[in-house]
């Protein structure tokens, strides 16, 4: 791997300046999270750093990430807005050389969720919801619910999402209904 400032101006050359200034937010959020609940905070920084890698790339080369990985071609049946995530984590290992399973989980599934989300998955994910330059309906309710129960919080992100996607007649990605469903058990259990 790269060392981290070789990684930063490489991800950033790779995005208009006003996407990274939310990674940079993203960055900083997931090393809050990760030290309030525990989590790798060294990870979850490089996770945050890599996650929207692919945000901007060209439609045609985030399809010819995902089928040359070939490990999650479902999502091509999805929004498009979905794919940054698997072609990120994909570009991560490839372009970037980065083995973590751990890092390249959170980067795959920082948009969709999973069932079974682990607490890295979960810290990136929330501070992507999270991060000061994000503003929707609910962000301050989000934010909130993160200073004490990180799944509480995120199940909450996930319900803007799946509101979001409702409201415009949109498909929904099944991972993102069993990460919703995972994380409400684990509240009440
Ligand atoms: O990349 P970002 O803008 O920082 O945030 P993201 O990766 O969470 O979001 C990308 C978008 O994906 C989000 O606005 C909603 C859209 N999307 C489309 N279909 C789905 C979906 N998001 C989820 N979680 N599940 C879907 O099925
Ligand atoms: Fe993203
Ligand atoms: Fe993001």
């Amino acid at each position: 791997m790269m060392d981290k400032q070789a990684l930063i101006e490489s991800v950033r050359s790779g995005m208009p300046e006003r996407r990274w200034l939310h990674v940079q937010g993203v960055i900083d959020t997931s090393i809050v999270l990760a030290e309030r609940f525990g989590a790798d905070s060294r990870k979850a920084e490089l996770a945050a750093i890599l996650h929207d890698l692919a945000k901007f790339w060209p439609v045609d080369r985030m399809e010819a990430y995902i089928r040359e990985e070939g490990v999650d071609l479902a999502v091509l049946d999805y929004d498009k807005e979905l794919w940054h995530a698997a072609a990120g984590a994909w570009s991560a290992v490839k372009d970037y050389g980065i083995d973590d399973p751990e890092i390249l989980a959170a980067v795959r599934y920082h948009t969709s969720g999973r069932e079974g989300m682990t607490l890295l998955d979960r810290v990136v994910c929330l501070a992507d919801y999270m991060e000061p330059s994000r503003d929707f309906p609910g962000v301050d309710r989000i934010r909130e619910l993160a200073l004490s129960d990180l799944d509480a919080a995120l199940a909450a992100g996930f319900d803007s999402t799946i509101r979001f996607l409702l409201e415009k007649g949109k498909r929904i990605y099944p991972l993102t209904v069993a990460a919703r469903n995972d994380l409400l058990r684990s509240n009440t259990a």
